[in-house]
């Protein structure tokens, strides 16, 4: 697969430096044994300074900037299953920063522009391919959507075009573009900075990351419940014990509103089923990411050759990590619409994750009603691309017990002004 390769970044194997490729050698022959961990597995302690609560991308990229812009490094990320196992190793990878609003392109922008250093600044490839990301309109309507939020990304300084059908036609040939399909393709914008990453080393690169500056990360450890005294917190309750914490920050996506519950407060939030699924591995045949959000699918092919696949969100709310089979046959039927030479494909596996989705389709970073305690949530079915600046931002607002300019906008209080920041449409995959 062809990847538009950026200046001074190189492939993977350009990038490590000298003693790392001898140390691939060594470790190629060694049949995978003697590796050393990446991370350490510490039993808790008595207190922290601070506690994260949750293992994703979002809360392992907080614990690292906690401690490498703040110098917090007396902290833990308590994580009830294995880092990466909730929706981090479960999302399809599509990383952009094309939203309509001035305070979610500043917020969106500011972690791209961390994606694009991230593999050297964690000396860990988290593969990053800026492969463009292509946002397809249908009719009159999408045409006029697309065209608004182009000129908005652009006003704030986000790359963004407009494709006519031949051009996207001479990008992606495997495209029926024709005007008589069920889906006729009228145009698209691009953002080609955006792409994809591979999840599962973006939760590995900050976990390692954050060990070596002395995170401890505890897996294996629900937190069940937090003491609160006076208004504030004061410890978590885990399956491993009470842990004494002067800060605690949230972390856990889906299960946000369960911590909620649990500390005293409540959210705005749902729960809702997003699945996804991959099919058998073909030779690269597509070099760029495709969405449709108004036929609720997409695709990108993974640099093992399969292709990624998704839709919009299951329309009931729940915990099971599964989505159901009438979402995926409409999914699919519209892929093989755009992409006919998809139709003869095997379909591999299918999964779900649990996305927490706020009213107006925009995060919530911010302080809560208990002292010391911060809520990083609501990412819905669009965080994974969030995760440096997320964790940037929120760090800042751990540290300082305040929010930081990226993130004051997207605290709980804008659900009681109304001063709410409308991302449906740019959501892309509908919640
Ligand atoms: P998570 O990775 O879910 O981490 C939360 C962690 O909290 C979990 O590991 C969980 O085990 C832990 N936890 C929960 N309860 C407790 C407890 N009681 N005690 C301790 N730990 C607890 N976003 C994009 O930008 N691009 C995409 O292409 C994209 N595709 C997606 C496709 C699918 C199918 C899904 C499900 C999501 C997709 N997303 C995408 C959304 C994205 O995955 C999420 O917004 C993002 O990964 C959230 O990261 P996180 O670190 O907040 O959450
Ligand atoms: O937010 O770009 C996105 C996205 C794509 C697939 C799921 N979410």
């Amino acid at each position: 697969m062809t990847c538009p390769e950026k200046e001074g970044w190189g492939t993977a194997f350009e990038m490590m430096p000298r003693y790392s490729i001898f140390s691939l050698i060594r470790n190629a022959l060694s049949y995978h044994e003697g590796w050393p961990r990446a991370w350490r597995s510490p039993e808790p302690k008595s207190s922290y300074d601070a506690i994260i609560v949750g293992g994703g991308g979002h809360g392992l990229a907080t614990a690292y900037y906690l401690a490498k812009n703040h110098g917090m490094t007396n902290i833990a990320v308590v994580e009830r299953g294995w880092i990466g196992g909730g929706n981090t190793g479960r999302n399809t990878t599509i990383v952009r920063s094309n939203y309509l609003w001035d305070e979610s392109a500043a917020l969106y922008e500011h972690a791209l522009k961390l994606w694009e250093g991230l593999s050297q600044d964690l000396n860990f490839n988290v593969m990053f391919s800026q492969r463009g990301v292509l946002n397809l309109a249908h009719n009159q309507h999408d045409l006029r959507e697309l065209s608004r939020r182009i000129n908005a990304n652009r006003l704030n300084g986000v790359d963004s075009e407009f494709l006519s059908p031949q051009e996207i036609k001479a990008l992606v040939p495997i495209m029926d573009l024709r005007a008589n399909g069920r889906y006729p393709v009228l145009g698209a914008s691009i953002q080609r900075r955006g792409g994809t990453a591979r999840h599962d080393a973006v939760a590995w690169g900050y976990a390692r990351a954050a060990d070596a500056l002395g995170v401890d990360i505890i897996q294996q450890c629900p937190v069940t419940g937090f003491q609160v005294e006076d208004g504030q917190v004061r410890a978590v309750e885990t399956a491993k014990g009470t842990i004494q914490a002067r800060k605690v920050g949230i972390v856990t996506a889906g299960h946000s509103s369960v911590m909620a519950g649990m500390a005293g407060f409540r959210l705005p939030v749902q729960s809702l089923p997003l699945q996804a699924l991959v099919s058998e591995p073909i030779k690269p045949v597509l070099d760029t990411v495709i969405m449709s959000g108004a036929v609720h699918a997409y695709v990108s092919q993974s640099d093992k050759g399969e292709l990624v696949i998704g839709a919009g969100v299951d329309s009931y709310i729940g915990y099971g990590q599964r989505g159901s089979l009438p979402v995926t046959e409409q999914t699919l039927g519209a892929i093989c619409e755009l992409f006919p030479m998809f139709r003869r494909m095997r379909m591999l596996r299918q999964w779900g994750g649990i996305v927490d989705v706020c009213p107006d389709a925009s995060p919530i970073l911010s302080k809560t009603p208990v002292g010391g305690m911060y809520i990083n949530c609501g990412w819905g079915t669009g965080g994974f691309k969030a995760t440096p600046g997320s964790g940037w931002a929120f760090a800042h607002t751990v540290a300082k017990d305040e929010p930081h300019p990226l993130n004051a906008a997207f605290s709980l209080d804008r659900f009681r002004t109304g001063y709410l920041i409308d991302e449906h449409g740019a959501a892309a995959v509908a919640h």
